[in-house]
C-alpha cells in the first residue's frame, strides 16, 4: 500500500500555488515543512503530534524544549530531524467548546501564522494536518472550510509552490475534496 494517495491537485489561477489533498500519513511527506497539531507545551502528545515526534526522533523534543511553549493560534518552527520534511511548524489549535469562545478565529490564526512563518523562512512547499479536528474535537466540516479558505487567501501574498492538506481517513479527504474548489473559486 502506498504511504499516501493524491486525491486532488488544483493550481490556483490567482496565486500560482498548487493546492493538493493527500490521504495518508503526514510524517512520510517530503516537503519544506509539515504543520503539527501541537499543544501549548510543544513537548509532544498523542495524535499527529505523537506520530511526528516518533518519526522525527528525540532531537525534535530537545529543540522544542528551548521554545518555551506556544500560545493557542500561534506557531513556532523547528527542524525536521529524521523526517523527510525539512522543518516542522508547530501550531496550537483551539479546543472546541461549542464555538462561542473564539474557536473559529483561533483556528484561522493557526493557518495564517503557520503560513506567515513559512514565508518568513522562504519555504515553498507546506503540508497541513487537520488542526484541532482530533483530540481537540473541532467539527471537521467548518475546520476544513477555515483551512481551505485561509490557505487560499494567504497564498495570494505569494511564495508558495504547493500547499498540501494531509487527510488521515477517507471521510476527511472527501470533505476537503468537496470544499477546496469553492475556496479556490472565491479567491
Ligand atoms: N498524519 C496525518 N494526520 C494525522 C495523523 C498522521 N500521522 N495522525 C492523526 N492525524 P490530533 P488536535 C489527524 O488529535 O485535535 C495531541 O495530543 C487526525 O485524524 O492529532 O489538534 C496534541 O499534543 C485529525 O484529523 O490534533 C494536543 O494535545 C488531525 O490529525 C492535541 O492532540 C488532528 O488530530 C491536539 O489535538
Amino acid at each position: 500500500m502506498p504511504a499516501f494517495e493524491t486525491i486532488r491537485s488544483d493550481l490556483s489561477a490567482v496565486s500560482n500555488t498548487r493546492f493538493t489533498i493527500i490521504l495518508g500519513d503526514i510524517t512520510k511527506l517530503d516537503v519544506d515543512a509539515i504543520v503539527n497539531a501541537a499543544n501549548s507545551s510543544l513537548l509532544g502528545g498523542g495524535g499527529v503530534d505523537g506520530a511526528i515526534h516518533r518519526a522525527a526522533g528525540p532531537e525534535l523534543v530537545a529543540e522544542c524544549r528551548m521554545l518555551n511553549g506556544c500560545k493557542t493560534g500561534q506557531a513556532k518552527i523547528t527542524r525536521g530531524y529524521r523526517l523527510p520534511a525539512k522543518h516542522v511548524i508547530h501550531t496550537v489549535g483551539p479546543v472546541w467548546n461549542g464555538g462561542g469562545r473564539g474557536e473559529q478565529d483561533l483556528l484561522t490564526s493557526c493557518y495564517r501564522n503557520s503560513l506567515s512563518l513559512a514565508m518568513d523562512h522562504g519555504l515553498k512547499t507546506i503540508a497541513f494536518s487537520a488542526i484541532s479536528t482530533g483530540i481537540y474535537r473541532f467539527p471537521v466540516e467548518p475546520a476544513a472550510m477555515i483551512a481551505t479558505r485561509t490557505a487560499v487567501a494567504e497564498s495570494m501574498r505569494g511564495g508558495f509552490s504547493e500547499i498540501i492538506f494531509c487527510c488521515f481517513g477517507d471521510e476527511m479527504a472527501g470533505i476537503y475534496d468537496r470544499l477546496l474548489p469553492g475556496a479556490l473559486a472565491k479567491a
